[in-house]
């Protein structure tokens, strides 16, 4: 674990359904009724509470759209709430990828604020199975973290969770040029 930022991000390298924040962030699909990768780890180890959630608030407002974010409880995990957001699927940069994946993270933290959540983790999305560029959606999800964490103090800690070594190490290398 690194810390950077005077202590208000962490950098972590492992599983985010084992994260003891106030709310860990799902990378979910617009049904909002669960999937593979980081999704699919978080509906097996939160259990059939966090879908019943999703289902309710499915049958309320509809599909949950890109850059979106909606909250549910995080069942049986450590962490108090889930909030699940859906990040772009990219298709060569020229459909607004870089706003919507934006969206995604300050969505999910203005919905952190609402809640009275202070500790929030986020994992590296649309880099799996949206196949957003690694390097740039790190990038974008540092910029948009900093930016936000500037203008709002109720956020204590933001944590990102890396699953795999290159986007540790690139979220590394950015926080470190920019300390
Ligand atoms: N903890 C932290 N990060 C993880 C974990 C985990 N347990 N498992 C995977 N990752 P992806 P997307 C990383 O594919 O690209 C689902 O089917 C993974 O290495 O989970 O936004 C949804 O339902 C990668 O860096 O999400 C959607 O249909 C990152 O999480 C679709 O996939 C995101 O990869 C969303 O695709």
């Amino acid at each position: 674990m690194v810390r950077y930022n005077d202590g208000k991000i962490e950098l972590i390298k492992g599983d985010i359904t084992k994260i003891e924040a106030d709310a860990i962030v799902n990378a979910a699909n617009t049904s909002l009724l669960g999937g593979g990768g980081v999704d699919g780890a978080i509906h097996r180890a939160g259990g059939k509470e966090i879908l019943d959630a999703c289902v309710a608030i499915r049958n309320k407002q509809g599909n949950c759209k890109t850059g979106e974010a909606v909250i549910t409880t995080a069942g049986k995990l450590p962490a108090k709430f889930v909030i699940h957001t859906v990040g772009p699927v990219w298709n060569g940069g020229k459909k607004k990828e870089e706003q919507l994946l934006q969206n995604c993270y300050i969505n999910s933290l203005q919905l952190a604020i609402d809640n009275h959540v202070k500790t929030i983790a986020f994992p590296n999305i649309s880099t799996g199975i949206y196949r957003f560029p690694k390097d740039k959606a790190a990038s974008l999800a540092i910029a948009s973290v900093k930016y936000f964490l500037k203008n709002h103090e109720s956020i204590d800690k933001v944590i990102f969770v890396c699953f795999d070594d290159e986007s540790f190490d690139l979220y590394q290398q950015i926080l470190k040029f920019e300390e």
